[in-house]
């Protein structure tokens, strides 16, 4: 990334050189995990530049809709509602927990025995080196697992911007009423930050370039379902991380784009592996930029991932949002019917993603799935059980992995995989 960054880097205070150490981390990372791969989409150059300029350019273009007047918001979670938040024009970014940083200093915050995810996101503000949460006018935190909704209540003390989120816990009419009483306070809440009303207008023209980035990046899930395979799982993955960060227009546009070649390369029989290779589902936990430990493992080993049933992935963009309905009132209802059918496991009980996942299997031709936990993650990890259960009823081979984000237990999880790949081929 070029030295012209500095000074925009010195700014918005981050830690110098902590910041290049983790550049220069992710940068050989990528050219190993990514640019290392045979029979690349050529689309994939697009992802391949904004991931160069992860902390570059795109860092530099929310300075500028700063600038101009305009807010960005953070968010922790799939349930934090763009539409909102583009409707009070503002710009939402993800904030990725994908790696371990200052592990020491936050464990001294945090019990050790705390997800990857949740350290992650306090190792990233204590080490000073994440430019989207230093850009970030509000943070936004949720009541999602009990890790999370308890590790906010030490990030506030943290960053003074912190906005917590109240969530349900059940998908019942009382659950619904929650969320969206949450919505309308999130709403509020927004428009106070912003100084902008939402007007139907707005949230309708919002509604439809979050639809259109969710369709996009699900046609390009749909096209997975060929054999062989147009696109590696890790090249799909990242798509789905970039969702996260990128413009929503343009990145729209680039998926497109990369879902006509993938039409082009099925019709052709091209595939980024050979046809009949093993094909794999992954699901469980989010898996944030640059956490590409387990994809890299299992295609690797001679499979391909074929999809990810997450909420980086399917089960953060899979429904779109009613485009018909005209008042606010109703698009905040079309709104909160669109969010409550996300399945998370924070959920109780969750019957509606263990279907999901089945028709997942079925839909991308998965010969087995991976159920990728992360260790003291107890919503997934219990669910994960019930998961492999009803998959082995359908006799649907299933591997349940737990792991953290260091590579210490890389070693073991090849074995793993390696026989479980061995196993569906
Ligand atoms: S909607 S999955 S993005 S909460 S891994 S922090 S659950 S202990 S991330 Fe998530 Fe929203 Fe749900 Fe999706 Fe807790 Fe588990 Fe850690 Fe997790």
């Amino acid at each position: 990334m070029s030295d012209d960054y500095r000074p925009m880097w010195q700014q918005l205070g981050l830690d110098l050189e902590a910041h290049d150490a983790l550049l220069e981390v992710l940068g050989q990372g990528y050219q190993e995990v990514f640019l290392s791969q045979k029979n690349r989409p050529e689309g994939m150059a697009y992802f391949d530049f904004v991931m160069s300029e992860v902390h570059g350019l795109r860092i530099k273009e929310l300075l500028e809709e700063k600038s101009a007047g305009r807010k960005i918001v953070g968010s922790y979670c799939v349930f934090v509602p763009e539409e909102i938040v583009l409707a009070a024009n503002a710009t939402l970014v993800g904030l990725c927990s994908g790696a371990d940083f200052a592990t020491e200093e936050v464990e001294r915050l945090l019990p050790r025995n705390t997800c990857a995810l949740i350290k992650s996101s306090f190792g990233f503000k204590i080490g000073k080196v994440c430019p989207y949460l230093e850009s970030a006018d509000m943070i936004v935190g949720e009541n999602t697992c009990d890790g999370k909704k308890k590790a906010y209540e030490s990030l506030a003390g943290l960053v003074d911007n912190l906005y917590v989120m109240d969530l349900p816990q059940v998908k019942s009419e009382n659950g619904r009423a929650l969320l969206k009483d949450e919505y309308l306070r999130f709403k509020t809440a927004i428009e106070k930050l912003t100084g902008a009303t939402i007007t139907a207008d707005t949230l309708k023209a919002a509604i439809r370039t979050v639809n259109a980035k969710r369709a996009a990046i699900h046609r390009l899930s749909l096209l997975r379902k060929a054999d062989p395979a147009p696109i590696s799982g890790l090249d799909a993955l990242l798509a789905n991380q970039v969702f996260f960060y990128d413009n929503p227009a343009r990145f729209t546009d680039a998926v497109n784009k990369i879902c006509d070649e993938l039409e082009t390369r099925i019709a052709a029989k091209t595939g980024a592996m050979a046809a009949g290779t093993p094909r794999i589902l992954v699901s469980g936990c989010p898996q944030a930029v640059p956490n590409w430990k387990l994809p890299m493992i299992v295609e690797d080993a001679g499979a391909v991932i074929v999809g990810e049933e997450s909420c980086v992935g399917e089960r953060g963009t899979r429904n779109l949002t009613d485009e018909s309905v005209t008042t606010v009132e109703e698009m905040i209802d079309a709104i909160v019917d669109r969010y409550f059918k996300v399945d998370c496991a924070i959920f109780t009980p969750n019957p509606d993603r263990l279907g999901h996942i089945q028709q997942m299997v079925a839909e991308t031709q998965a010969d087995g799935v991976i159920h990728y936990g992360l260790q003291f993650c107890q919503p997934y990890l219990m669910e994960s059980i019930p998961v492999e259960k009803s998959l082995e009823d359908k006799q649907i081979p299933c591997l349940r992995i737990e792991t953290d984000y260091s590579m210490e237990d890389v070693g073991q999880l090849k074995t793993r995989v390696d026989a479980f790949v061995e196993q569906l081929k």
